[in-house]
C-alpha cells in the first residue's frame, strides 16, 4: 500500500510522474491532503535542500526538486476543503521578496483565497518598493512576504523601514514566513506576523484584519 513516506522518497529522488502518481493514489486512499503535502511533499523538498545544503546535489537537483513539487501540489491543491470563511472584502499583496522559490508562496495564496481573502499576488523577485506600490494600487489591507532565500531576509527590514519613512507603516499589517525566516526573527525586526506554515498566514490575517 502507497505511503507518505513513499510520496517523500519519490520527491527527495525527484521523479515528477511518479510522485504524481504516488500522490493521486494517497488521495485516492483518502489520507489527509495537508498531511501528504506536509509530510509528504514539504519534507522531500525539506531532503534534497538538505543534500544541497551538504553539496551532495547540485542546482539542477533544486531546479528537478521544484518541478517535482509542482506536479504533486495542484492534485492536493484540488482536495483541499473548502475554507470556513465565508468571502470577505480583504485584500492582501502577497509576493516573494527577491528570490525565484515560489511553492511555499503559491500555498499561502491558494489558502488565503479559500478562505475568503482578495489575493494581489505580485509574483517572485519582488523589492521593497514592488511590495508598497503595488499595495497603494490595489488599496491592500495587509502585505504578506515570502522569504525563502537569506539575501532577502535583509530587504524584508528594507520593506519595514520603507513603509515607517512614507508614513504607511500602520496602514499596512506586515507579515512573513518562509524556510530561512524564524518567529524570534520575524519579531525582532518588527513584522505584525510570521507563520511556520502556510496554513498560518490565514489565521494572521484573520486575526490582523478583524474577520476570524
Ligand atoms: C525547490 C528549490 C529551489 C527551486 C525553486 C523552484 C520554485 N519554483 O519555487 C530553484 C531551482 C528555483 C531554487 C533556486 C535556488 N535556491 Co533553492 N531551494 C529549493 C528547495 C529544495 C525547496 C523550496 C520549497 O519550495 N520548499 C517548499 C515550500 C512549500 O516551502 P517554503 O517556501 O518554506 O514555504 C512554506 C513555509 O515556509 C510557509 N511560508 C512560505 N512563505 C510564507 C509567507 C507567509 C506570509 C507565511 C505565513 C508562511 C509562508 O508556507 C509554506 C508551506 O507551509 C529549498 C530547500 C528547503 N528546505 O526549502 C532550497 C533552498 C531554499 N534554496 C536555496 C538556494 C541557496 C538556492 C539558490 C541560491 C541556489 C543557487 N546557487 O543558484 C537559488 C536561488 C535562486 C533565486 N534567486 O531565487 C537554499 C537557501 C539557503 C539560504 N539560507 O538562503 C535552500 C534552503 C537549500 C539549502 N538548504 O541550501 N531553489
Amino acid at each position: 500500500m502507497a505511503t507518505i513516506a513513499d510520496l517523500r522518497r519519490l520527491v527527495s529522488e525527484t521523479k515528477p510522474e511518479e510522485a504524481a502518481e504516488m500522490t493521486r493514489a494517497l488521495l485516492e486512499a483518502a489520507l489527509d491532503p495537508m498531511e501528504i503535502l506536509e509530510k509528504g511533499v514539504m519534507n522531500g523538498l525539506s531532503d534534497v535542500g538538505d543534500r544541497f545544503a551538504a553539496k551532495k546535489a547540485i542546482v539542477l537537483d533544486l531546479v528537478r526538486a521544484g518541478v517535482t513539487a509542482k506536479a504533486c501540489i495542484p492534485l492536493i491543491q484540488d482536495a483541499f476543503p473548502e475554507g470556513e470563511g465565508t468571502k470577505n472584502d480583504k485584500k492582501i499583496v502577497l509576493g516573494t521578496m527577491l528570490s525565484q522559490h515560489n511553492i511555499g508562496k503559491n500555498l499561502v495564496s491558494t489558502l488565503l483565497s479559500i478562505n475568503g481573502f482578495e489575493v494581489i499576488d505580485i509574483g517572485e523577485k519582488n523589492s521593497p518598493w514592488d511590495f508598497y506600490e503595488k499595495a497603494e494600487e490595489s488599496g491592500a489591507d495587509m502585505i504578506a512576504v515570502s522569504v525563502v532565500f537569506a539575501p532577502a531576509m535583509e530587504k524584508f527590514t528594507e520593506l519595514l523601514e520603507l513603509l515607517k519613512e512614507l508614513k504607511v507603516r500602520e496602514k499596512y499589517p506586515v507579515i512573513v514566513g518562509g524556510a530561512v525566516t524564524s518567529k524570534h526573527w520575524a519579531e525582532t525586526e518588527g513584522a505584525d506576523g510570521w507563520g511556520a506554515q502556510a496554513k498560518d498566514g490565514v489565521t494572521l490575517a484573520q486575526n490582523l484584519l478583524g474577520t476570524a
